[in-house]
């Protein structure tokens, strides 16, 4: 075999075995996901939900609500299943490097409503310090903030102290967003990310 033949032999190697990871059905919870070969997730980009490890995290891009009702409604969807449901909690890096990879690969989600996503942090309570949901602090490295120390706002923010306290992830830069951490207006409408802790736990 001589080089040229070789290389054209790794590249039909390479193709095919994209082509078989692409095709590989797996079964999660009680609908059929497809596996996610970069990162080992599992996702059904038709029902805009991806799972690491137990957590279900489902992309709601195409609805808009504040921070607070966002988590409500993520609560509401995922009740009537049995499951107790919030906005994202992404301290973990692979989740949160999972979720933003799978935001910016799908189609339609690199474009979220109010150009980004709710999460499930805030620093309403101390300004500066923000905690997520569960009461635990933020601890991300500051490369997962978009611009860090954030806060900046010179708008009229309705929030109660009037700045901004609530995280998203951020459609920024507007020509190749990269869905980083930022602080922003909790009463603005945006899309969400909510997180279902065991819903993709096998049985
Ligand atoms: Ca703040
Ligand atoms: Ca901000």
């Amino acid at each position: 075999m001589d080089g040229q033949q070789f290389r054209w032999f790794v590249h039909l190697f390479l193709v095919l075995s994209w082509a078989f990871s692409v095709n590989t059905q797996t079964e999660c919870g009680n609908w059929t996901q497809w596996m996610d070969d970069e990162n080992g997730g599992l996702v059904d980009p038709q029902l805009d939900e991806l799972c690491v490890g137990d957590n279900l995290y489902k992309m709601v891009w195409q609805g808009s609500l504040t921070w607070y009702d966002a988590d409500i409604q993520c609560k509401n969807l995922f009740a009537p299943k049995g499951f107790v449901a919030g906005l994202a909690n992404l301290e973990s890096n692979e989740v949160r490097n999972s979720v933003r990879r799978f935001i910016k690969n799908v189609p339609g989600f690199s474009d979220p409503k109010g150009k980004g996503y709710w999460i499930g942090c805030h620093d309403e309570e101390n300004e500066g310090i923000f905690v997520w949901l569960n009461g635990e602090k933020v601890n991300v490295p500051d490369s997962a903030w978009y611009s860090y120390p954030n806060n900046k706002y010179t708008g009229n923010c309705d929030a109660k102290d009037g700045d901004q306290d609530c995280c998203q992830l951020w459609e920024r830069p507007k020509n190749d967003p990269s869905f980083k951490m930022d602080d922003s207006c909790c009463t603005d409408n945006k899309a969400f990310i909510c997180e279902v802790p065991g819903y993709c736990a096998r049985p």
